[in-house]
Formats: structure tokens, sequence, C-alpha cells
């Protein structure tokens, strides 16, 4: 009986909750609009050897091609059936992709789009990746098959079958999120239906989802779904593994529906996290570094174990979704590197590294008029991910993944792992330290003067490597050296002018 209660609470109920992730790999990135044979490569050249676990991608399936504007990246979120057949890529081309990514460690998470498929307003006809037929004002969609009786539109009471106020949860669940037809998941055929669709995601290699709009989902509904899913292919987990589950759910309180109603399911995207965190590094509101010595659910955040964390997304890094203007992007490189170097450091949450393209800003009224602009292309084919002989990334793909100070920050969380939260300390304004347990230290100077402290960093005594202004090779660093006696205490000092003014030191940077 105690062995069966034993293998309840780890193996079975928490399944949905572990993303599977290559023993000592701790995050996860998302490559935004990727192509699969560029992700293939990627995951072999260069999140496998800096331990990167997984590659959130672009959805995958067939989705409407939008002209006017022409190939927005929203076009992705509007569904024409689920063959593999998008910009990114070919069902061959996605396998391949599967394959090659496992085979190294690095496991590729799918964002899903199962609330609904595209725009009501959209005209009938072809014009989708694949070319299947499609005619929203008919529901008809030939492809998957769905028809008029696979929709909500009977069940929706706003007039305009629209959401028209957030404050009621039946019309978010049961009405269209901008005007897109939202599915009836209520129905079996349909619940079956996407299933399928995520068990030939699953039975090719996937270790988890990302559920898109799963606010506008029934909690109910969606777990009837994944009680329908396969566990993931034992060629490369274990057996018995549940595929991971995070469901997007922006809840930023003072709306009707809650993150809580999720965690059932599996982890809830914390939209909060990347809200504040921009807030107190741009020291708005009062607020300021020194607060974040209870960050976390300290802070209202979820159960860690619940969470999903990230400082940007592919949303609210143009001004999509919610967050607001406080949201830090590799816009504003210095404080973002602050910001992603901070997640990674502190011990809340499952973590998640944006990786951005470029695109042509234009602020009107405070807007982005070019909040629209898909990834880099040619003639609406995506670019290649070019790599410079530096090691960052042509064709105005951004690549923050592979800034040194973010990529090194992904290893100093991996090494970190299982590690407590441990010697914080602050100057109650904006110069901050803390560790994880012996294993790693970082400071943040993020005030208009100089900081200059000695500190107790509780790592062994020794010559480490900062991993922010530079990195470790053999048994040389190309960055700042600092020397941690033999009581664990250290001397810092960083210049509030300094490029990147934050240190970070951990185990695998002894030198
Ligand atoms: C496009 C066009 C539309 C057109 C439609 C159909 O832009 O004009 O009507 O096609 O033809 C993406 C794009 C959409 C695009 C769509 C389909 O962002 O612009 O529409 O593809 O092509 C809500 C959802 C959340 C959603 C987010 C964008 O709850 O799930 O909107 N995110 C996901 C994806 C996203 C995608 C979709 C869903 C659809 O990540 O890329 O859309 O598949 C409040 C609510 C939030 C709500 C926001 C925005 O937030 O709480 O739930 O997100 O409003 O509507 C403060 C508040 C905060 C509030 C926020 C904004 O911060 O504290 O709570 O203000 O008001």
């Amino acid at each position: 009986m105690k062995f069966f209660l034993l293998l309840l609470a780890t193996g079975f109920c928490w399944a949905q909750y572990d993303p599977h992730t290559k023993y000592g790999r701790t995050s996860i990135v998302h490559l935004f609009e990727w192509r699969w044979a560029d992700i293939a490569l990627e995951c072999e050249r260069y999140l496998a050897p800096k331990g990167f676990g997984g590659v959130q991608i672009s959805p995958p399936n067939e989705n409407v091609v939008i002209h006017d504007p022409s190939r927005p990246w929203w076009e992705r979120y509007q569904p024409v059936s689920y063959k593999l057949c998008t910009r990114s890529g070919n069902e061959e081309e996605f396998k391949d992709m599967v394959t090659r990514c496992n085979n190294v460690g690095v496991h590729i998470y799918v964002d899903a789009v199962i609330n609904h498929m595209s725009g009501s307003g959209v005209a009938a006809g072809t014009s989708s990746t694949c070319g299947s037929y499609f005619n929203p004002g008919n529901r008809d969609f030939p492809a998957v098959p769905y028809s008029g009786w696979d929709f909500n539109d009977g069940k929706c009471k706003t007039a305009s079958g629209e959401i028209e106020s957030y404050n009621d949860p039946y019309q978010v669940r049961d009405c269209r999120l901008v005007g897109l037809l939202d599915l009836a998941l209520e129905k079996d055929y349909v619940r079956s239906t996407i299933a399928a669709y995520m068990n030939h995601l699953i039975d090719i290699g996937v270790a988890g989802f990302r559920i898109d709009a799963s606010k506008h989902m029934w909690p109910g509904d969606m777990k009837a779904v994944l009680d329908k899913l396969h566990n993931l292919n034992t060629n490369w987990f274990s057996a018995g593994s549940k595929p991971f589950i995070y469901q997007e759910v922006i809840d930023l309180g003072g709306e009707a529906i809650t993150s809580s109603e999720y965690f059932g399911n599996g982890r809830v995207t914390e939209f909060k996290y990347g809200a504040k965190l921009g807030t107190v590094l741009r020291k708005w509101n009062g607020e300021k570094m020194s607060y974040l010595q209870n960050w976390g659910e300290g802070w209202g955040f979820m159960p860690s174990d619940r969470a999903l964390v990230f400082v940007d997304n592919h949303d609210n890094q143009r001004g999509h979704g919610a967050g607001g203007a406080s949201i830090l992007t590799f816009w504003d490189s210095r404080l973002y590197k602050m910001g992603v170097g901070f997640m990674l450091a502190h011990p809340y949450g499952f973590t998640r590294v944006m990786s951005s393209y470029r695109w042509p800003r234009s602020f009107q009224n405070g807007n982005d008029v070019n909040d629209w602009v898909g990834p880099p292309n040619n003639n609406g084919v995506i670019k290649e991910v070019t790599i410079n002989a530096d090691t960052t990334c042509g064709n105005d793909w951004v690549c923050e993944h592979r800034w040194r100070q973010i990529r090194n920050m992904v290893a100093f969380r991996n090494v970190a792992n299982g590690q407590p939260f441990a010697n914080w300390w602050d100057n109650g304004s904006n110069q901050v330290a803390f560790g994880r347990g012996n294993k790693g230290f970082i400071v943040f100077n993020n005030d208009d003067w100089e900081l200059s402290e000695t500190l107790q960093t509780g790592l062994p005594g020794g010559t480490y490597c900062d991993v922010i202004s530079g990195d470790k090779s053999g048994n040389s660093c190309t960055g700042i050296k600092i020397s941690v006696s033999s009581d664990g205490k250290a001397h810092f000092s960083i210049s509030n002018s300094a490029e990147d003014p934050f240190i970070a030191i951990h185990a695998d940077s002894k030198l």
C-alpha cells in the first residue's frame, strides 16, 4: 500500500508536471518561427553541448496563409488542419528534427493550438500552408474534418459571438477569442480528433506541449483530451512517461479565471513573473531589487512546481497578450540580460528562454504598427538561421540563447539544480546578491553608483571565472576573476557603467 501511494505521488500524479528534460538540463528555449531543419542543426551544434533541455517550437500544423498583412507571424495561430505542414517544414522534416534533437538529448515541446480553428472572417478557399480547402463561414474544415457541429456557436451567449468580457468565465470559454472559430471541446468527436493529432506528435517523439489559449477552454474539457494521450515514445523516454503539459493562462489578477483552476492538468504559464521582474529592473512604481528577497510565491505567484516562467514571450515582446510596457526584451538588451540572468539563477519555476527575430519596430501613439511582421523571409519563405564567425546569428535572427551571458546562465542553472536559495545580501536599494547552496553565486548592481562589497558566497575557496564578462576555457578565464577565500567570502566590485553590471560564478567556472 505504501509503495502504491509512493508510486502515485512520484510517478502518476506528478507526471505531467515533469518536463522530462535529460538529467541535469533545466531550461528550454523557444525558437520562435524557426524552420525544423535549422532546429535540428541547432540541437546538434549548440543546444546539446551548451546544456539546453529542449525547444518550444512554433505550431507545426497547417494554418491559414494570410496576405493582408503579408504573412504575419500570427497566421500560425489559425489552424486549417492537423497536417504537419507549415512554413517551418513538412512532416518528414519534422520527424527528422525530433529524432535528431532527441538523439542528442534535447527534447521538443509543441505549441498546440487546439482551442480554435481560423478566424471566422477569413475567406473560403485554399489559402493554407498545405493547400487544404476550408470555409470558415460554413464552419467547414474538410481536411480534419470539422463541420458546424464541432463549434461553440450555439453555446456562446454574447450577441456578437465574441468574448466581450473577461469577467464572465462562460464567455471566455464558449465564445470566440478575437474572431477565432471556437471548437466544442465538450464533444467526444472533437476531443478524440485533437487527441489523435497530439498522439501523432507523441508517437513521433515529442516530449510535451504548450497548450495555447488554455484560458479559453474548460479545464475539465482539457482533462478529457489529456486523458486520451499516449505515453511518450520509449525510444527516448522511460516507459510510462506522460507528456509534459504547460498551459497558456494569462492571470495577472483581477479576472474571473485563475491559473489555479488548471493545476490539475499540468503546469501553467506565470505571466506575473515577467511583468513584475520588468517593473523591478526598470525601477518603476518605486520597485527595487532589494524587494526580490522573497521572489516567487512571496510575490503572489503560483506554487513553484506548477509554474512555467519566462522574461518575455512571443506575444508580449511585441505588445500582444498581456504584461504591458514593463516587459523586458532583446530591444533593451542590458536590462534584459540582467532579467534573464536573475531568472536563471533563481530556483523558482521551470524556465523558458526566448529566442526572437528582429522586426522593423515602429511606434505610433505608443503602439508598434509592425507588431504583425513575420519571421525573416524571402517572398514568404522563412530564411535560414545563419551562424556568424563570432557564434551569433545572421539574417535578423536575434538568438538571445546564444548571447554569452544567457547561454552561461543556462549552464549556471544546471549546476545549481536542486540547491537551496542562500546567502542573500542587499544594500536596501538595487544592489543584491544570492547563492544556490555551495554551487553558485550571483551579484547585481542596478543602482546608479558602484558596488564594492565583500560577501559570503557559500562556495569552496578558489579562483572562479565570472561567466557574465567571459568564459572559462581550460584553466584560464576571458573575463573577470573572483577569488573566494577558504571561509567562502569574496570581494566584488561592479561599476554602474559596466557593460553588464552583474557577476556570476559557479562550481563549473572554478579555475
Ligand atoms: C489575428 C488578428 C485579429 C483577428 C484574428 C482572427 O490580430 O485582429 O481578429 O486574427 O482573424 C495571435 C495574435 C492575434 C491573432 C491570433 C490569430 O496575438 O492577434 O489574431 O494569433 O491569428 C488573449 C488570450 C491568449 C492569447 C492572447 C494573444 O487569453 O490566449 O490573447 N495568446 C495566445 C497566443 C497568441 C495567439 C492566440 C493565443 C490565439 O500566444 O499568439 O494570438 O491562438 C487580457 C486577458 C488575456 C488576453 C489579453 C489580450 O489581458 O487577460 O487573456 O490574452 O487580454 O486580449 C492588462 C491586463 C491583462 C489583459 C491585458 C490586455 O495587462 O492585466 O489581463 O491588459 O488587455
